[in-house]
């Protein structure tokens, strides 16, 4: 118990709320198992909501609603039970469905590349076609990112990332770092000035969200016409979702309107078996964070989060900001946003201003695979967090230092 303390930490291990976990970490240590773990392996009712939660579209409750109701307790019998009644799931669902089995499946390096490659040259001529005004080789089409990038020797999709200068959301980057440090320095004809991708027509004096919602569409449109132009060509052979658009675009706070990434997800067949396909066009200001998020790990991800947390920072695929956070998380139980102010975009053109502007050593895509919270980066976050309580600072840290915890790998 002294030694789960001290890896734990003494206040963690205090809490009453990580009782059970504690008690959950002992049994495990003492015996190597855990009978409620035991129980729910033999659960097949359990077993069956899992096995089914893994088909694209289903979620736990739809899960549960095909066992409690439609008595099907396997993917096999909810492909059977949907050729006879197609309203059993959503139509989409019922797409997805019939290439399930091939979406579970690994693909090699070399399959990823070539799905990465295609998409590559397809998405150059689609841009010189839209926008011949542009320069298309100054048009980045990276990935396959993910597991690939960190040199694995397989991987479980394909992400593909696309931007290009001129889809500027933010004029103001346009200007001297000097002048990005007065806010109030933004004047209207500075918007209208911009050169946005699809802005040609855009007039002096135009809504100062003008020229990043012009961007956002040109980005949309280009996007559209790929997907349209790789499956015309069969490459492409279902949308997520009805049009592969992710429709929930979030805006960061403190950006302009629309200046979110557009998202496709997509199943294409480069071979004989379905493989999944995601391409995101970014904002040129975004992507250098965009190019880490997407590369990973997802563990290490976290612990670089942590860390621009415990440096007053927020950081995300879209950028990091500095945040004011109010240092009180939870109150009766109840989760409160500790945010309370988001600063303006630190601007990064690689991904190793990103590293430097955080103070880490740079990690080759090869270095991120990490497989626990024992890595340098979340180390010194707690160092950080520790230093700033020694300081008198109140930092409600427990959150933050969950935080380089991997994320719940095992869902039961
Ligand atoms: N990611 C993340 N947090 C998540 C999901 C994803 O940080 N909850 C990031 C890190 C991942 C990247 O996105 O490396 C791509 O997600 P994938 O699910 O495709 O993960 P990988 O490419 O690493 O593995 P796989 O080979 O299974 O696709
Ligand atoms: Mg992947």
């Amino acid at each position: 118990e002294h030694n789960l303390r001290k890896i734990l930490g003494s206040k963690f291990a205090k809490k009453d709320s990580n009782k059970g976990l504690v008690q959950k970490i002992t049994e495990i240590h003492e015996s190597g198992d855990l009978d409620r773990l035991k129980e729910w392996r033999a659960d097949p009712r359990r077993c069956a909501i899992m096995e089914l939660s893994k088909v694209w579209g289903i979620g736990y409750r739809k899960a549960q609603t095909l066992i409690d109701v439609h008595r099907i307790w396997s993917v096999k019998e909810l492909k059977v039970a949907v050729e006879e009644n197609p309203k059993l799931v959503e139509a989409r669902v019922h797409r997805t469905l019939r290439c399930h089995d091939d979406l579970q499946l690994r693909m090699s390096r070399e399959e990823a590349m070539v799905i990465g490659d295609r998409v590559r040259s397809c998405a150059r001529a689609v841009f010189s076609e839209l926008l011949p005004s542009h320069d298309v080789t100054k048009l980045k089409v990276e990935g396959p990112m993910g597991s690939f990038r960190r040199g694995q020797p397989d991987c479980g999709d394909v992400d593909v990332l696309v931007t290009h200068e001129d889809w500027l959301d933010d004029p103001e980057r346009t200007l001297s770092l000097d002048k990005q440090s007065q806010e109030s320095s933004l004047s209207r004809s500075s918007y209208a000035r911009t050169r946005n991708l699809g802005d040609e027509e855009a007039t002096e004096g135009e809504d100062p969200d003008y020229g990043a919602q012009r961007s956002r569409a040109s980005r949309d449109k280009f996007l559209a016409t790929l997907r349209d132009r790789l499956h015309a060509q069969g490459f492409l052979t279902d949308h997520l979702g009805g049009d592969g658009f992710q429709k929930k675009t979030t805006t960061v706070q403190g950006e302009v309107p629309g200046a979110g990434c557009s998202s496709y997800m997509g199943i294409c067949k480069p071979r004989e078996t379905h493989r999944r396909l995601d391409i995101k066009v970014y904002a040129p200001q975004h992507y250098a964070y965009a190019m880490i998020y997407f590369t990973g790990n997802d563990y290490f991800n976290r612990s670089m989060r942590c860390y621009a947390k415990a440096c007053g920072y927020s950081l995300c695929d879209k950028g990091l900001r500095k945040a004011a956070r109010s240092g009180v998380s939870h109150k009766d139980g109840k989760y409160i946003d500790n945010k309370v102010a988001v600063g303006r975009l630190v601007v990064c053109d690689t991904e190793k201003d990103v590293f430097d502007v955080l103070g880490l050593d740079y990690k080759e895509p090869h270095e991120r695979n990490v497989s626990d919270n024992a890595t340098e980066v979340a180390e010194k976050a707690r160092r950080l967090f520790e230093e700033q309580r020694r300081g008198g600072v109140v930092v409600d840290s427990s959150d933050d230092e969950e935080d380089a915890r991997p994320a719940g790998r095992f869902r039961l």
